[in-house]
């Protein structure tokens, strides 16, 4: 049966060793959380790291470990401390963490780090072929493994890959700093479904795929060569029911039930009612702005000290990382903060700031969430941030205040929160204010919405959109591969030729029977097309017609001599082997004064792009311009044009990175009929590349064989993937 392989940098479990003597608990963190319910729901197996490096553990322990990891249905990555030192704390969480939060400053780049990196993910792919089967999901998730899908990929075709990115997927203008961003952003592609937690993460992402690879991308889907890839937003949810009933559970408990932490929360808000708890959990990261908050804290104090006295902030931190430096300096720095800060202000009866540097187990979190009236996370980048979602849910009665960062990005799925800007500390203050004063009747409405929204979209909704959108894309991809040229289907199209008197083909030019060039006239037929075209033109049963939107002086300097039906310009134009260029249709030309002025000024505003003046139309080709800046300047010229094309019985035509304005009613299926006319061809062939030769597929007769190069929706019979395949067909049928 096939299952689903979770991958990610750590098993979910914390694996102590005490004398030879084996614990195993599960371990806490946004991803860690989360992926337990899909791995509890579903068939599956979870690969990853232990925790523990190879050289620590004797042949005996090892067994003992993969044991015990076995049966969490996990399996082991063996990792030396080399490699964690390499790849873990280097290229990860030196090079990958800082850049994609945009600490720029602290991103290292090191030729080594870099090295172990690949090294590692391929373990990783190692591990991954070995274990799984054809029809398998693979999920495969964050930071440290952005290689990992293409390796899987180059391995197991026949497996569908999905990646979540937990963090937050950089502007280009920062990704382009990193020295291997082609490589990352490949191997991120071998998946089928890209996930991001919002849709700025996606977009930036797009971004990138278009100027370092340039790839084509419709709506969000990427089209490489033979394959499409999916790239969405997910925004990851949380085990809702799971925090809001041990909240009810909570309050339902007899004092003596309550933990240790709880009787004292409770004792400190029975002798002094009136001080309000302000909570804050983080990791301890840099990116989570733990110092800045607690600035901002002081500002609050100072600026409004009549909450002195009134307002404590319960600040919880995990340790994390701490093998590296920042992490290490900034532990220091608010150690040291906290230290000032209470000494600066605290009393006999109050303290400011309660500062907790550990991990917390699941009920003592409980407690505070449902102790603390106002949450205060400040981070200044967070892919997400589940603690937010946490708080909420866990606020039975509805009551209490969330103030969060516009930088996180649960910001858009809980716009009801406090928003605030981690930098101002003005702002900060003032909104604490607010939250300490905020009527019940507000909050309760407020987070009524919110919690609305996070039951609706948990985690399980979560992992089920996910992972239906990537059983969508292989049902998509089924339907492509369903029409991709099979040699079975070769051979019935050579049959259907060896058998027929009176053949023709309508053959396309740019993208079908040579590849694009970034200047049109760069695109000449080479010597091995010209043999071709001429061993099929030679045969008298055939008749060849190249049917392209270029303009005539192009193909009659390329073709004139040839024994081949020109038609150019989408239609206007056709010219037989005997005879001169004709009209196939009379048409108007007085539009084009009107429109050229149109074209220019996008040239101007729009570097790298030009006009192409043809007879009967003008195209603007923006293949060298910016990619996006040119995909944008598409959408605006095609809506100037808009407006003036139903005056002139005009028409746009959208190319493969051109726009062409031309008179309505040409198009290369009319012109392909034009040519067929009554005549009796008992084989009739038609290949294209874009959506103008979809007028082609249209028009032919059903019994035509139609083919589209490219993996794209087609009404055409069947696809090929390149430019080769066309030609290598050709061929066969010539001979
Ligand atoms: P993290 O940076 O780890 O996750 P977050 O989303 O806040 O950040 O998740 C932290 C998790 O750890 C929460 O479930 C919380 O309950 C738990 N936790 C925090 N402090 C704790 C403590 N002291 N004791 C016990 N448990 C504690 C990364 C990204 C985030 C993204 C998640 C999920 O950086 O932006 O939201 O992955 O994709």
């Amino acid at each position: 049966m096939s299952k689903i392989i979770i991958v990610s940098n750590r098993l979910p479990l914390n694996i102590k060793i005490e004398n030879d003597h084996l614990t195993i608990e599960p371990s806490v963190g946004g991803l860690a959380t989360g992926m337990r319910s899909v791995h509890e729901a579903y068939e599956s197996k979870w690969i990853g790291w232990t925790g523990l490096a190879e050289e620590n553990l004797n042949s005996e322990l090892r067994k003992k470990v993969n044991v015990a990891v076995e049966k969490e249905d996990c399996i082991a990555v063996d990792l030396s401390n080399e490699d964690v030192d390499l790849y873990y704390y280097g290229f990860s969480n030196k090079t990958i963490w800082p850049l994609f939060h945009y600490f720029t400053e602290f991103a290292e780049f090191k030729k080594e780090h870099w090295d172990a990196y690949c090294k590692v993910n391929q373990k990783f792919a190692d591990v991954i072929t070995k274990n799984c089967e054809k029809g398998d999901t693979i999920w495969i998730h964050d930071y440290q493994l952005l290689l990992l899908p293409q390796m899987i990929k180059d391995k197991c075709p026949d497996v569908s890959i999905g990646f979540f990115l937990h963090i937050p997927f950089p502007s280009y203008e920062v990704f382009r700093i990193l020295p291997w961003r082609n490589e990352l952003i490949e191997g991120m592609l071998g998946a089928d479904l890209i996930g991001f937690h919002t849709y700025d993460y996606e977009r930036h992402f797009f971004s990138s795929v278009r100027r370092l690879l340039g790839y084509e991308i419709n709506f969000n889907k990427i089209n490489i060569h033979n394959r499409i890839v999916k790239a969405d937003s997910f925004p990851m949810g949380i085990d809702y029911d799971k925090f809001h009933n041990a909240a009810l559970e909570h309050h339902s408990k007899s004092i003596r039930d309550k933990s240790d932490i709880q009787q004292q929360l409770d004792k400190h808000i029975l002798n002094t009612p009136d001080i309000k708890l302000i909570l804050s959990i983080d990791r301890l990261d840099y990116t989570k702005g733990i110092a800045k908050r607690l600035h901002a804290f002081e500002y609050f104090l100072e600026k409004y000290p009549e909450f002195q006295g009134k307002a404590s902030l319960v600040m919880l931190a995990v340790p994390s990382r701490a093998n590296v430096d920042q992490y290490q300096k900034m532990k220091s720095e608010i150690d040291e903060l906290v230290g000032r800060m209470n000494g600066k202000f605290s009393t006999i009866n109050w303290s400011p700031i309660w500062y907790f540097y550990r991990s917390f187990p699941f009920d003592n979190l409980i407690d505070l969430y449902t102790s603390c009236e106002i949450a205060l996370l400040t981070p200044i980048r967070d892919g997400m941030n589940l603690v937010a979602k946490e708080f909420v849910a866990s606020k039975v009665d509805k009551k209490g205040v969330l103030i969060l960062s516009e930088m996180a990005g649960a910001v858009k799925e809980m716009s009801e929160a406090l928003l605030i800007n981690p930098q101002n500390y003005e702002q900060i203050a003032d909104t604490l204010k607010k939250a300490i004063q905020m009527p019940e009747e507000e909050q309760i409405e407020r987070n009524t919405i919110m919690q609305n929204r996070l039951q609706r979209y948990n985690i399980d909704r979560w992992a089920s959109d996910f992972l239906n959108s990537l059983n969508k894309v292989l049902e998509d991809k089924a339907k492509y591969i369903a029409k991709e040229m099979s040699a079975a289907i070769v051979k019935k199209i050579q049959t259907a030729y060896n058998k027929a008197e009176k053949r023709i083909f309508f053959l396309d030019y740019d993208g079908t029977l040579v590849g694009f060039k970034d200047k049109p006239i760069d695109a000449s037929p080479d010597k091995d097309l010209y043999g071709i075209l001429d061993k099929l033109a030679s045969n008298p049963k055939n008749e060849v017609v190249l049917i392209s939107g270029r303009d005539k002086e192009t193909f009659t300097q390329w073709f004139g001599n040839k024994n081949y039906t020109l038609i150019v310009e989408h239609g206007v134009w056709i010219k037989t082997p005997k005879d001169d260029w004709k009209l196939i249709e009379q048409m108007k030309i007085d539009w084009k004064e009107n429109i050229k002025p149109i074209f220019e000024f996008y040239v101007d505003r729009t570097p790298g792009s030009f006009i192409e003046e043809k007879n009967y139309s003008f195209v603007w080709h923006y293949r060298k311009a910016d990619p996006e800046l040119g995909a944008i300047r598409a959408n605006e010229l095609k809506y100037d044009l808009s407006g003036l094309i139903s005056n002139h019985n005009l028409e746009i035509l959208e190319g493969n990175k051109v726009i062409e304005i031309k008179n309505s009613g040409i198009n290369k299926g009319r012109a392909a009929m034009h040519k067929i006319n009554n005549l009796h061809y008992d084989f009739i062939f038609g290949v294209g590349d874009d959506w103008t030769d979809e007028y082609l597929f249209h028009d032919l007769p059903a019994k035509a064989y139609t083919i589209r190069v490219g993996l794209k929706n087609t009404l055409a019979k069947y696809n090929v993937n390149e430019v080769k395949d066309v030609r290598g067909l050709l061929a066969k049928l010539s001979q």
